[in-house]
């Protein structure tokens, strides 16, 4: 390998390895929380060990193979294996050290599966998320029902608090996995699977499934904002307010036309369109973004998810609905007023 081959090979290493290391949205080798912490750790402990094990076996096939030739050996020789010969003393040591290392992984692992299982302290919120082809549910249960509401692909967290999650798979099996926050878990369709995540700082996480669900598992994203306690409050109390009322002729046109169009699969709390099947859009303007992470959620991506979802979002389960461009117009004038 010449040099310039070489600078490329280790510029392509890096390349691969930069995202895995990047802050947040997607990275998983810095934790960003009591959960993670332990995970990371492991994570980078095993990568050395792996690491070690690939440069002593190298170093070792190098220097034998450079050891014969220098001996003027020349073409493989069998090395005698025989009670008390030298090659079998080789195998004896090479599965020694093997052994260690793996039961010294295996038990780093299981003390961390056992240090993660629970939270340190009793959540006191607790969300259901329901992953579906595409996109994840978000249901905020209470005690007080009058206080549960549902939201899609962006749930937000007190910072500093771990929140129990309740999983439940909607058709095929997925994987909720918010690498900065905690390791994945199934959401297995017909069991509910429990797990649990903490942010100790505030900020925007990025999750994905990570399970392979179908032809658009890779727009199956979602985001966990970590909020202050007093924020987080408000937001959910706004979360809980109905749809707002369109105001001008054209939103009041548009708010028709979405009960028409769109309510056998979306809500907007306070109006006719009650489906459950689709994102709760109540307050879809306090979104980021929009199908499961995978556009920004602005008036142009709006207007052109109306247009057609299926060219955006090919095999998605919102069908293209053949709507007039008047109507795009006035309902993406409406769902711009559901802050
Ligand atoms: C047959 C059911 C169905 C109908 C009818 C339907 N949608 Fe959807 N819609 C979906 C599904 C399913 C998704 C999630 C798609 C994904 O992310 O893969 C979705 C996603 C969306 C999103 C993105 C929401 C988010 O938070 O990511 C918007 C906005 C939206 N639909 C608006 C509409 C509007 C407006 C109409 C009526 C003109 C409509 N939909 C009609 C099923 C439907
Ligand atoms: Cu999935």
């Amino acid at each position: 390998m010449n040099s310039s081959s070489l600078s490329l090979a280790c510029a392509a290493i890096l390349a691969l390895t930069l995202p895995a290391t990047a802050a947040p949205p997607l990275g998983y080798l810095r934790g960003f929380g009591p959960k993670s912490d332990p995970v990371v750790q492991l994570t980078w402990g095993l990568l050395a060990l792996s690491t070690l094990v690939v440069v002593v076996v190298t170093a070792l096939v190098v220097i034998g193979t450079l050891l014969r030739r220098a001996r003027g050996g020349g073409g493989i020789a069998r090395a005698p294996v025989e009670r008390g010969g030298s090659g079998l003393r080789w195998i004896s040591v090479g599965l020694g050290i093997s052994c260690v290392a793996l039961l010294l992984s295996l038990v780093w692992t299981m003390v961390v599966l056992a240090a993660v299982n629970a939270p340190p302290r009793p959540a006191r919120v607790t969300i259901e998320i329901t992953a579906q082809q595409w996109w994840f549910k978000a249901r905020y249960l209470s005690p007080d029902p009058s206080r549960v509401f549902t939201t899609a692909d962006e749930i937000h967290i007190p910072v500093g608090e771990p929140v129990r999650i309740r999983l439940i798979g909607a058709d095929v099996i997925h994987s909720f996995w918010v690498p900065a926050l905690s390791g994945k878990m199934d959401a297995i369709p017909g069991q509910i699977n429990e797990t649990w995540i903490e942010a100790d700082h505030t900020g925007r996480y990025g999750g994905e499934c990570s399970e392979y669900c179908g032809v658009q598992h890779a727009h199956m994203g979602l985001v966990v904002v970590a909020d202050p306690a007093a924020q987080f409050q408000q937001w959910w109390d706004g979360q809980l307010r109905p749809a707002n009322s369109p105001q001008s002729a054209q939103t009041v046109a548009g708010e028709r036309d979405f009960e028409f169009h769109c309510g056998a699969c979306h809500s907007a709390r306070g109006t006719a369109a009650g489906g459950t099947v689709a994102p709760d859009l109540t307050h879809l303007m306090s979104r980021g973004t929009l199908a499961g992470g995978m556009l920004a959620n602005n008036i142009g991506n709006l207007a052109g998810w109306l247009a057609n979802p299926q060219s955006l979002k090919p095999g998605t389960n919102m069908p293209n609905l053949y709507l007039s461009g008047q109507e795009i117009a006035s309902v993406t004038a409406y769902l711009q007023t559901l802050q």
